[in-house]
């Protein structure tokens, strides 16, 4: 096979990458140190968390030079996300730290006046010489690629086409930004090629075969309506160790996983099927994202044997779009004694293949702890670490809120909302209390609170179940979903209670929910992700439909 040589500076997540660039027919090789870098033909840099941390790191490292040297050279060479952003002068996220300048451009940070930051989901990158029907590098006007980022550099037309670029962008909101770009041997991506799915394999394609442009075979003019950030649709697999010790992918009603009635009925573990072949189906159906919780945490099982790293890498050899995983990332003490911090954790687990991690009891646990210090961070939460190291879009706090209904707001000291939906007794004001261990420990905590702390440790996106809601089929909780997205500025992903196509359409249209998720109604066959995607798009919703062809 043909080799790319890949720069790992920073511990990320590149075994996608590494899977992604192994589908398309090339080898990796290792930059191990600076004097390697002369030997690479083609070089990719990928990057991921802070600009200023990956530049540092780059520079005192000794790679910059050789760096500079490489793609001056004329031997290809290709940036992705921070990697990109390596390219341009510098970034508002860290400004006293340079970027190798060879774009006189400074990363800004997204305004968050009408929209969630960071930028999470898919997005396009369309060549700004739009009329030409001409493409570089494989992009295509129609295909959607998966951005994950907080900063961005803003496009001005025209300024970098006159100096010789090729540019595609992107629009955020009001904002208009730089997706790709390319020029000479040069190219770079802000979006993940390794986890957009077959468009950006085919990406990554056209650049190691260094296939520089394409002419279009349809009509290159986007309309507005299809510019822009999709709606994502994120399928959701719980699983645990059934009782004869498989791991199978599992629902509960709220929260309740045995069955109740059929064959299986009088205790176990409901059955859904495999976690690694669920995956890849939804993938193949279309999801944005597939999330794995593993809800037991495999609590007698050595960390480094535990089950759900090998789901991961082998999900990972197959499922080029975003993976999470949630359940037991906290500090823990190995079934030997060893102690593995919450980042340890999170590490295997981002070595493995997920690109997120879901926290789920320990964000309560530190919420609480934020409260009764007077608000103050201590730097030394798994949030603010795995944050700080890997990127705050790397971390998901999954939250398992239930309802408490009162008479009245003055009945609790938590913020109440005036709910649709009275309780059985009639009252019609009620708040969301927090819950840890799978619903198990309901805690004195509201779900403000909650999200706003954990926001404020440095949380990306957050995960918003609902016990109430949970395997009811009956639609996401509207209320709790707009009373969370009013509190805080990162994205918030629906979950609880879709049982149809109609409910997702109802989410987005009545909420300004950034992502909605699904379960059992995918699990058990009732609706596939392409029919959710489907309905929505005849109502008008912006989705991403996956192509299938390399
Ligand atoms: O506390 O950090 O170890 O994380 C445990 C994780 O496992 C949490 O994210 C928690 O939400 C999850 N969890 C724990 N117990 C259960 C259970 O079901 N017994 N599952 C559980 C939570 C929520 C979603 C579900 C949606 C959509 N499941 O994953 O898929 O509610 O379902 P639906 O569309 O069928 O209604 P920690």
């Amino acid at each position: 096979m043909p080799t790319v040589h890949l720069l790992d500076y920073v511990a990320g997540n590149v075994r996608s990458l590494v899977n992604a660039i192994n589908k398309v027919g090339y080898d990796v090789e290792w930059i191990k140190s600076p004097t390697d870098i002369k030997n690479a033909e083609k070089l990719i840099l990928p990057g991921v968390g802070h600009f200023g941390h990956c530049l540092s790191q780059l520079s005192e490292g000794g790679y910059l030079e050789p760096i500079r040297q490489h793609v001056e050279s004329g031997k290809p060479f290709m940036g992705i996300c921070v990697g990109l952003q390596a390219l341009f002068s510098g970034s508002e996220e860290d400004p006293s730290v340079p970027g190798l300048g060879l774009i006189p451009i400074r990363m800004q940070r997204f305004n968050d006046n009408a929209k969630s930051v960071p930028h999470i989901g898919w997005n396009s990158a369309v060549n700004t010489r739009n009329g030409e029907n001409q493409t570089f590098y494989g992009l295509s006007p129609s295909d959607k690629y998966y951005y994950v980022h907080s900063y961005a550099a803003l496009y001005e037309p025209d300024s970098l086409e006159n100096d010789g670029w090729s540019v595609a962008t992107a629009t955020y909101g009001d904002e208009n930004f730089i997706g790709a770009i390319a020029r000479g041997n040069v190219f770079a991506t802000q979006f993940h090629p390794e986890k957009s799915g077959f468009a950006g394999l085919r990406t990554l394609r056209a650049f190691l075969n260094g296939d520089k442009s394409q002419s279009l075979t349809h009509s290159p003019v986007v309309q507005e309506r299809e510019s822009g950030l999709t709606r994502r649709i994120i399928a959701c697999l719980d699983v645990r160790t059934n009782d004869d010790g498989d791991l199978v992918v599992t629902k509960g009603d709220q929260y309740d996983v045995r069955e109740k009635s059929g064959v299986n009925a009088g205790g176990q573990v409901r059955n859904l099927g495999k976690p690694v072949d669920m995956a890849k189906k939804y993938y193949e159906q279309g999801a944005d994202e597939v999330t794995f919780l593993n809800i037991t945490s495999f609590r007698n099982c050595p960390l480094v044997d535990t089950p759900m790293l090998e789901i991961l890498r082998r999900t990972s050899e197959t499922v080029f779009v975003p993976l999470t995983i949630g359940g037991g990332i906290k500090d823990t003490t190995d079934t030997d004694g060893t102690h593995f911090s919450a980042l340890d954790v999170a590490t295997m687990y981002f070595k493995s293949g997920a690109d997120k991690v879901s926290i789920g009891s320990d964000a309560v646990i530190a919420a609480e702890e934020f409260y009764s210090a007077g608000e103050k961070l201590t730097g030394e939460t798994a949030i603010e670490l795995i944050s700080n190291a890997y990127g705050k879009q790397a971390v998901v706090v999954s939250v398992d809120p239930k309802r408490v209904y009162v008479d009245k707001p003055e009945d609790t000291k938590h913020h109440t909302i005036k709910t649709i939906y009275p309780n059985p007794a009639g009252q019609t004001f009620c708040w969301y209390q927090c819950t840890a261990k799978g619903g198990r420990e309901c805690r004195d905590l509201d779900v403000r609170q909650l999200v706003r702390a954990v926001e404020a440790m440095g949380a990306g996106e957050i995960l918003l179940n609902c016990i109430d809601k949970d395997g009811s089929n009956s639609g996401f909780d509207l209320e709790l979903i707009n009373d969370v997205k009013s509190s805080i500025k990162i994205p918030v992903i629906a979950s609880s209670g879709a049982g149809n196509p109609a409910h997702f359409a109802e989410v987005f249209a009545q909420t300004t929910a950034d992502a909605a998720l699904g379960a059992g109604m995918f699990h058990r066959g009732e609706y596939t992700v392409g029919e959710v995607k489907d309905y929505m798009e005849g109502k008008g919703f912006l989705v991403r439909k996956s192509t299938s062809e390399l």
